[in-house]
């Protein structure tokens, strides 16, 4: 099976580059985590980038905080799928993470997910892979269906407590 990279831009995001790493650890999905930084290691991020494909890779996690160039910065050194978690900072909440990631130039796509989407951007990458993978996309869809009884039964709870 390919392996997803999750790139962080500071050991402060690790917080929510370990929520991907565990989501995807319920899958079985093989992942590396690595710090690299658009901005304090540019040359380091931008080697990984043009060697992810060849080794062994099939997406791309990148989380960063702030002026967060760093998913569009790997984007642009490999074809293989980046996915983008914008995160939430002190002085702007992580909007100013959403635009920077978000906002690219046509021919260099990030698939950006919501602030802190740790989960989403897991999922995401689980999705790519199992469009090759019959196993996976069968555990997603028991992982969907989970999910859903999840919230049927959150909803049976209510109604039983306010509905009479
Ligand atoms: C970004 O700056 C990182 O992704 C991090 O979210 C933010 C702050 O980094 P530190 O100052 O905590 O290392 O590049």
């Amino acid at each position: 099976m390919k392996k997803v990279a999750i790139i962080m831009g500071s050991d402060s995001d690790l917080p929510v580059a370990e929520k991907a790493a565990g989501k995807l650890a319920e899958f079985g999905v093989p992942c590396e985590v690595h710090i690299f930084s658009a901005h304090r290691t540019p040359d380091a991020a931008r080697t990984f980038a043009l060697g992810a494909r060849d080794a062994g890779f099939g997406a791309v996690i990148a989380a960063a905080g702030m002026a967060a160039h760093l998913a569009g910065a790997i984007a642009a050194n490999t074809t293989l799928p980046v996915v983008g978690i914008p995160l939430k900072s002190k002085n702007l909440d992580g909007v100013d993470a959403l635009l920077s990631t978000v906002q690219m130039p046509s021919g260099i796509p990030v698939a950006t997910v919501g602030i802190d989407g740790a989960v989403n951007a897991a999922l995401l990458c689980v999705e790519i892979l199992a469009v090759s993978d019959q196993a996976l996309a069968e555990k997603l869809a028991a992982y969907r269906a989970a999910e859903t009884q999840k919230v049927l039964a959150k909803n049976a709870a209510v109604e039983e407590r306010f509905n009479h």
